[in-house]
């Protein structure tokens, strides 16, 4: 993997770069969409490339249970399994094992757990993480962390940053395969020499790219940004930087204007599932009465496959009647929207305009400014 940073804004911390992975040269600041199971659900992968993505996300977790690792790796890889030519970057488990793993035993050698598909017991650790990591031969890998929940008192988060630095040394270790890049994860809950102590440990141990991990775990916003005022400058400028599990529009500006390079979440394609969609003008319930005779496009602004040819009125009743197009209409159109936003914010870091625009997107999103 090579990365370089094009262009600096003159006014924050955004940047503007380049990311070559064995799959391709992916424009950052970037938008991941999220594909857990080895699909970006309700889309083909000739979709995801139409609309822009460059690079999508898959999950140890996941994938390790089932099919299981040694599956893909038969098939040729993740990229070949699910015929997605393009860039991948996989989680590392150490958040999912927390979220979904039940009855999950924390040792210093790793984590035992109960899988959510049929309660059978599993242990995953820094190495077997990155075993199977390099089975599914993602572009990009991440070390296998602990994600501290929200709220945590300074003494868990001691415990717990430090060992996740060890097992970030381990992780570094076992990743033997030069094809792909592993990135460490910073973690440290809210608290600032925490958050300090853990950038060090991962910045000593010289990893080809950092995560932020342990935000958006229920905590106000305004902590999420303090944390990146004071997280990002201790990481180095020349290597790219990924906030884990964030992207709401207003996520994304702000943590662009604090030198984030990555995103990914699943709020896009969860929440069209849903029936909600994203305009310029903010969100949208489609699902609602008041479109049943709204034979305009969701969004007037967008010029997506979806808003180009189908009306508000089309997709509410397919979303009502719980037809399956329903669903893939307003993901295809809620991704497309943030890899489109995501393009817009790189235009205008090149332009030197990104506070402006943001103001300008808030304003007729309806976000509130500070
Ligand atoms: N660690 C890992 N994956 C993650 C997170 C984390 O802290 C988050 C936090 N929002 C999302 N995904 N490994
Ligand atoms: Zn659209």
């Amino acid at each position: 993997m090579r990365f370089e940073v094009l262009k600096k804004a003159e006014n924050s911390r955004a940047r503007l770069g380049l990311l070559q992975t064995p799959h391709g040269t992916i424009e950052t600041p970037v938008f991941m969409p999220v594909g857990t199971q080895a699909t970006v659900k309700t889309m083909t992968p000739e979709e995801l490339e139409q609309i822009g993505a460059k690079i999508i996300l898959g999950n140890t977790y996941h994938l390790y249970l089932r099919p299981g690792h040694k599956v893909v790796e038969e098939a040729g890889g993740l990229h070949k399994f699910m015929n997605w030519n393009r860039s991948i970057l996989t989680d590392s488990g150490g958040y999912q094992v927390f979220s979904l793993g039940e009855l999950r035993e924390i040792r210093e050698e790793g984590v035992t757990f109960r899988s959510h598909i049929d309660g059978s017991l599993h242990f995953i650790g820094p190495e077997t993480s990155i075993e199977i990591q390099n089975a599914l031969g993602a572009d990009i890998i991440m070390s296998f962390d602990e994600c501290i929940p929200y709220p945590a008192t300074y003494d868990y988060v001691k415990n717990s940053v430090q060992r996740t630095s060890r097992w970030a040394e381990r992780c570094k270790k076992a990743h033997v395969n030069p094809k792909q890049t592993l990135f460490g994860i910073v973690q440290g809950g809210l608290y600032k020499d925490l958050r300090e102590e853990s950038a060090k440990d991962l910045v000593s141990l010289d990893f080809e790219g950092y995560s932020i991990g342990g935000l958006s775990v229920g905590e106000p916003k305004e902590n999420m940004y303090e944390v990146l005022d004071y997280t990002v400058p201790l990481l180095p400028e020349e290597k790219p930087r990924y906030l884990m599990g964030v992207g709401s529009p207003d996520a994304i500006f702000e943590g662009v204007l604090r030198g984030i390079d990555m995103f990914d979440c699943v709020l896009p394609t969860r929440i069209a599932r849903n029936g909600t969609v994203f305009t310029r003008k903010g969100k949208l319930v489609v699902r609602n009465a008041v479109y049943a005779r709204d034979f305009s496009p969701l969004d007037h602004d967008c010029d997506c496959y979806v808003c180009r040819n189908y009306t508000r009125a089309y997709i509410r009743h397919l979303i009502n009647a719980k037809e399956v197009l329903g669903i893939r209409l307003t993901t295809i159109h809620n991704l497309y929207f943030l890899l489109n936003l995501m393009k817009d914010i790189r235009r205008a870091i090149e332009g030197g305009y990104l506070s402006e625009f943001k103001n300008e997107f808030f304003e007729s999103f309806g976000y509130k400014q500070e």
